[in-house]
């Protein structure tokens, strides 16, 4: 199970087996590219000096601003000739299966509609700004690229062995709110802190969390915030090591993961690599972007 809710079981009226839809690009108001341009704008000069080289080389590549939501037609082809990655649309999100299934096939899945201008700064569902702009640009990547497909081979796994929790937190440590570290200092790659103003900047800088280094057994233990800015944050060496740890067998991890004790969000373990020990005053003050 996911941690979201899901509305739907089986695939909409109006999608495809696969629970994919047509993107419908033309049907996108004046106002829903407008919100594009505004996220993309807002965000790019707040990335610049925070994510790392292959975020912010792959939204070059992909040209993904200025032009208002992006035209799938358009860029799967410069994604596909890059790494072999396409983008399809999905109505929402889909069950744990079809989403490892896509990813499996090096097909990332895209929610079709863009966020309200009220939701400019949050929205618990993935829209395609988070979806395109968030994730899209680290699949131009090879090393990513390989990582993201070994992730939906391994979900397929995980699921049968009764893992799927542990792969999950894989994924949301990584993917979603990765940090790495780069000649510069800290970056930012994981995709739920790259479409997010206030955390791109949280994740970074703030005091309050944990930045940690990354070890696939501890990750895979560590309980993690699905509403809230993350407690602890893990940076990875590279996205080379990172796709190395996954090439692995993870069935004698899952075998020593199953008798070990889960982590909470904000615990520092003796072994752990330690870049910041937060303060936690975030947390504290009761967090939800607490002033
Ligand atoms: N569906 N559309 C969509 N997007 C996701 O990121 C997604 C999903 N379904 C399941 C899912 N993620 C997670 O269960 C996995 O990461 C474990
Ligand atoms: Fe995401």
């Amino acid at each position: 199970m996911s941690d979201f809710e899901h509305v739907f079981e089986t695939p909409p009226p109006g999608a495809a087996a696969d629970w994919t839809i047509s993107q419908n690009w033309r049907a996108y108001s004046e106002e829903e590219h407008a919100t594009w341009d505004i996220l993309y704008a807002r965000q790019m000069q707040i990335l610049s000096g925070r994510a790392c080289d292959a975020f912010l080389k792959g939204t070059r590549a992909l040209d993904l601003g200025g032009g208002g939501i992006p035209d799938l037609a358009l860029l799967n082809p410069k994604l596909k000739a890059l790494t072999g990655w396409e983008v399809v649309c999905v109505p929402g999100l889909v069950p744990d299966d079809v989403f490892f299934d896509h990813l499996a096939n090096r097909r990332f899945v895209s929610g079709q509609f863009i966020r309200r201008r009220d939701q400019l700064d949050y929205l618990q569902e993935p829209d395609i700004f988070h979806d395109v702009f968030g994730h899209v640009p680290m699949l131009t990547d090879p090393d990513f690229a390989d990582y993201m497909q070994a992730y939906g081979q391994g979900g397929q796994r995980a699921q049968s062995l009764g893992m799927l929790p542990n792969l999950a937190r894989l994924y949301w440590y990584t993917v979603e709110f990765g940090l790495i570290e780069e000649a510069g200092g800290l970056k930012l790659f994981g995709a739920g802190i790259v479409s997010s103003a206030t955390e791109s900047v949280f994740a970074l800088e703030d005091p309050s969390p944990n930045r940690l280094g990354f070890d696939l057994e501890r990750v895979m233990r560590t309980l993690y915030r699905i509403d809230d800015f993350q407690q602890t944050y893990f940076v990875i060496p590279s996205v080379e090591a990172l796709k190395a740890v996954t090439l692995q067998d993870f069935e004698p991890i899952y075998a020593a993961l199953k008798g070990a004790e889960e982590i909470p969000v904000e615990t520092i373990l003796p072994t752990d690599r330690v870049f910041t020990k937060g303060s936690q005053a975030y947390a504290a003050r009761g967090g939800r972007f607490a002033a």
